[in-house]
């Protein structure tokens, strides 16, 4: 091993990435997990893995040019990080938000190649996506938007190589007109992305499956107190795609959500939300620019602006916005008043001082590498279907879901248990990394 401490080691990774404060924070809490396993192994020294498995394949960086309704100019930065390929061919969302820069995205790569692994299907890690704000934007503007940026990215992506799906600011629509453009400019259709829509290549359940999957592996976390969701009261967080979804299965299985927020602050409705009340936050939240304050408007509750709903009393927390949106006073105010689950729907929403103080106290804590990972592990079902050309049944699709997050969760218990705790931060980084590693090896310096 080239490195005497852990510490020598991220030291490292900080000099050369001085900017990407993200991305270090994403590579501390991995290699504070894998060291010792990383230590274990002459093999991981010899080949230098530690060195290798924070650098991306490639990174590329393009400009954005497209026209706004006024027929102004405006040039956007496009991004697609490949980050590692040892298991398959690069998978992972793509992001529009005005955020959006070298460091986060290297950050949601670096951890999209451990969640894929844990998969256990042949997925290899990478995220993109733009600095380009949806909000306020027209129909016709997103239409332009994605088209541009697809003019670039057509040649970096292929269904054998690359193949990107939605995040943050990027669902079905946006999906849509890049899957059109690619098709257009290649002349060929191929499952090259992914959340398509089911009439052309893509598979039932997709869009639900990481706020679905992410409450099936909260139900694995459970049972191993005994335990399940019947009456448990949730707050979530966010009101997009993964937090519509995550509620939905809340209500499936018994349990009470009883918030939901935006960049604008969160609605607290302690009476719980119901599936009626959120078919009106999936209709409202279908225009992007929409505020979930309209909700407490329309069933008179009250709205907390411009906060986080960590305040309120519950039992069982689930972080679906963004990450670094719950921090060590957060968690200290969660768990003082009885939380003690906390399973992430976003990538990385804890800080590091949050989620240390969160496997201090012991509670069920599942990372976002393993709790989220349902998003990608469908999309990885839907390439499937895409190469046999059979779609699948809904209740097929929606078993293998179950299966995989099943399957994640056996994976932390095996790497993450120690004593009578099952820390899932370790389990998820070990279990995700040896697998990555290993196969790395077999293929060499390459
Ligand atoms: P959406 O765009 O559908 O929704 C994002 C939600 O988060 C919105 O409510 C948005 O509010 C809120 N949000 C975004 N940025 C911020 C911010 N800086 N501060 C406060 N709130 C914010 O995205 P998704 O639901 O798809 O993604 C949510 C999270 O889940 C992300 O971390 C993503 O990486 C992760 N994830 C997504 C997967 C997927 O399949 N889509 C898979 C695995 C993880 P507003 O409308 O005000 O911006
Ligand atoms: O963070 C994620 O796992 C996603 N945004 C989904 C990636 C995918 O390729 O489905």
């Amino acid at each position: 091993m080239k490195y005497k401490t852990k510490e020598e080691f991220l030291d490292t990774v900080v000099d050369n990435y001085k900017d990407q404060k993200e991305f270090h924070q994403a590579v501390e809490e991995v290699v504070h997990s894998i060291w010792d396993t990383a230590v274990a192994n002459p093999e991981y020294g010899k080949f230098n893995i530690l060195d290798r498995i924070v650098v991306p394949d490639r990174t590329i960086i393009f400009r954005v040019p497209w026209m706004d309704d006024n027929n102004e100019v405006h040039v956007n930065l496009g991004y697609r990080i490949q980050f590692n390929s040892a298991i398959g061919p690069y998978k992972g969302g793509l992001r529009f938000h005005p955020s959006v820069d070298l460091g986060i995205l290297k950050f949601l790569a670096f951890e999209q190649v451990l969640k894929n692994s844990l998969t256990g299907l042949n997925l290899g890690g990478g995220k993109g996506g733009s600095n380009f704000d949806p909000k306020g934007k027209s129909d016709k503007e997103i239409m332009n938007f994605c088209y541009a940026f697809m003019n670039e990215l057509y040649r970096h992506i292929g269904r054998r190589t690359d193949i990107p799906a939605g995040d943050i600011g990027v669902g079905g629509r946006e999906i849509g007109y890049m899957f059109g453009q690619y098709k257009k400019i290649r002349n060929a259709f191929t499952g090259v992305l992914t959340g398509k829509g089911t009439n052309w290549g893509g598979s039932v359940i997709r869009p639900e499956a990481t706020g679905y999957g992410l409450v099936y592996f909260v139900v694995e976390m459970l049972k191993m107190r005994d335990d399940s969701l019947d009456g448990k009261i949730a707050t979530v967080s966010g009101s997009g795609n993964v937090a519509q979804f995550a509620c939905e299965k809340l209500i499936e299985l018994g349990a009470k959500p009883v918030t939901l927020s935006d960049s604008g602050g969160f609605i607290y409705d302690p009476d719980g939300i119901t599936q009626e009340k959120l078919e009106y936050v999936k209709e409202l939240k279908g225009v992007r620019s929409a505020r979930i304050s309209d909700y407490a408007k329309k069933y008179n509750v009250e709205y907390f602006e411009g906060k986080r709903p960590w305040s309120i009393k519950c039992d069982i927390a689930l972080p679906c916005a963004t990450q670094n949106e719950l921090n060590f006073d957060d968690a200290k105010e969660l768990l003082e008043n009885g939380c003690f689950v906390v399973a992430e729907g976003a990538n990385m929403p804890s800080t590091t001082n949050a989620v240390r103080h969160f496997i201090d106290k012991k509670i069920l804590y599942g990372p976002g590498k393993a709790a989220n990972a349902g998003g990608v592990a469908i999309s990885g079902i839907e390439m499937s279907q895409n190469s046999t050309r059979i779609p699948l049944k809904r209740d097929k699709v929606d078993g293998l879901l179950k299966e995989i997050m099943q399957r994640i969760h056996t994976t932390c218990v095996k790497y993450g248990s120690k004593d009578d705790f099952i820390n899932y931060v370790d389990g998820a980084n070990i279990g995700g990394f040896v697998r990555v590693a290993d196969s790395m090896i077999d293929q060499g310096i390459v």
